[in-house]
């Protein structure tokens, strides 16, 4: 790629350590029918060493860009609009989530900014909600906003009081709740620092997320149960590292429907936990009914709690590093890609990704009889699991 007749053109960042590129999303944000280019570069220092900024970069802009041209993104030039985070080191821009949580068809924004510290600790992190109207608008190049107090730019910021590095991964949209709208999903995968790495996947009500619509620099914390539907967080011991499962670590949260009964469901990466060996990793599996069937606000539980299924590595295998729901093999059913970084089949940490096809099970069970004795009895039925070996011990075929 060092010669341009290889690409169409090369955006580059702007300063020493600036990042750019560690993250790009697409969305057309203007809807003009067009994708827009979000390009996050969290190590810029507009507002401090480390404060970081997110990139929009509209399609009316770079099409204009000239076949093999580049682009320094200097001077305001070659970008619509950047947003800087408030402070040194906040890291701004860790994390990105682009979704339309009012309806008004202009794409909002969840940033993370994963490195955000407070008078009482460091490296809190904490999430962004920006909502269009905050944003949108810009045609020309080279605006410039800044998520520092006092200028408006954000609707919300999401925090708590256990959470660490929160906002590296990206949040993610969900509809869990019995409201119409979407949640919001937030991830503090190493929440519960300095105790124990338990980690915390929360679920705001689409109901908390717009009720803030209409602020500007509100202040929300997720210690007040009725901000959050769903806490999930670590197991509180295990036999290994006590907590330190890091709920959300690796891939963070997917939401997919895994078990074909047209609900969302939610998977959950865990790719340093010791559920089955030290750092084994796990993927962890929720079904939409588990979650969908809590009444109110507030509920605070761990991953066993609400499981429909996990799966696990094995010794420092980091099952889970990174995860890929997609039907790869055209059967319209959903398969799992599932990374593991740390294996050592071949050669010592060589890695491995697995991947399991149309992964629900179908299990259909004949009514059961009268009891004939107390604490006793059989079932029958069945267990289709056509694209997969099916071994579970007691059951007979
Ligand atoms: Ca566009
Ligand atoms: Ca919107
Ligand atoms: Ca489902
Ligand atoms: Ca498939």
């Amino acid at each position: 790629m060092s010669n341009n007749v290889n690409y169409s053109f090369r955006l580059d960042g702007v300063a020493t350590g600036d990042s750019f590129g560690r993250a790009i999303y697409c969305n057309d944000y203007d809807g003009n029918g067009k994708d827009d280019l979000y390009i996050s570069a969290t190590q810029t220092d507009y507002t401090g060493s480390g404060s970081g900024s997110l990139y929009i970069i509209g399609d009316t802009v770079f099409s204009a860009f000239p076949n093999g041209s580049i682009q320094t993104l200097t001077n305001n030039t070659g970008f619509t609009l950047r947003i800087d985070g408030a402070a040194a080191n906040d890291v701004f821009g860790a994390s990105l989530l682009i979704h339309d949580f009012n309806n008004d068809s202009h794409a909002d924004l969840v940033i993370g900014a994963s490195e955000t510290s407070d008078v009482s600790a460091a490296r809190l992190g904490m999430y962004y909600l920006i909502d269009s109207s905050k944003y949108f608008g810009y045609t020309t190049e080279g605006n410039v906003l800044s998520v520092v107090s006092g200028n408006n730019i954000y609707n919300a910021r999401f925090t708590f009081s256990d959470r660490y590095y929160m906002g590296r991964l990206d949040a993610v949209a969900a509809n869990f709740t019995n409201e119409n709208g979407s949640d919001l999903i937030l991830i503090s995968d190493l929440g519960g620092y300095p105790t124990e790495y338990r980690g915390y996947v929360h679920i705001i009500p689409s109901s908390v997320v717009l009720n803030n619509y209409a602020d500007s620099e509100k202040d929300i914390s997720l210690d007040d149960p009725d901000n959050y539907f769903l806490k999930i967080y670590g197991e509180p011991s295990t036999p290994y590292y006590a907590g330190d499962q890091e709920i959300g670590r690796g891939a963070g949260v997917r939401v997919i429907d895994v078990n074909s009964d047209n609900l969302d469901d939610l998977v959950i990466s865990a790719s340093w936990s010791h559920y089955a060996a030290y750092q084994s990793g796990s993927l962890i599996i929720i079904d939409h009914t588990a979650i969908a069937g809590l009444e109110g606000n507030g509920h605070s539980l761990t991953p066993s709690d609400l499981l429909r299924r996990r799966y696990d590595g094995g010794y420092r295998h980091f099952f889970g590093d990174d995860l890929v729901v997609t039907d790869l093999n055209g059967d319209d059913s959903n398969d799992l890609l599932i990374g593991a970084q740390g294996t050592g089949y071949v050669a010592s940490y060589g890695g491995s990704v697995y991947v399991v096809y149309n992964f629900p099970h179908t299990v259909s069970l004949d009514p059961l009889p009268a009891h004939t004795k107390q604490d006793s009895f059989a079932l029958t039925g069945s267990v289709s699991a056509p694209n997969s070996v099916t071994n579970i011990a007691g059951v007979e075929s």
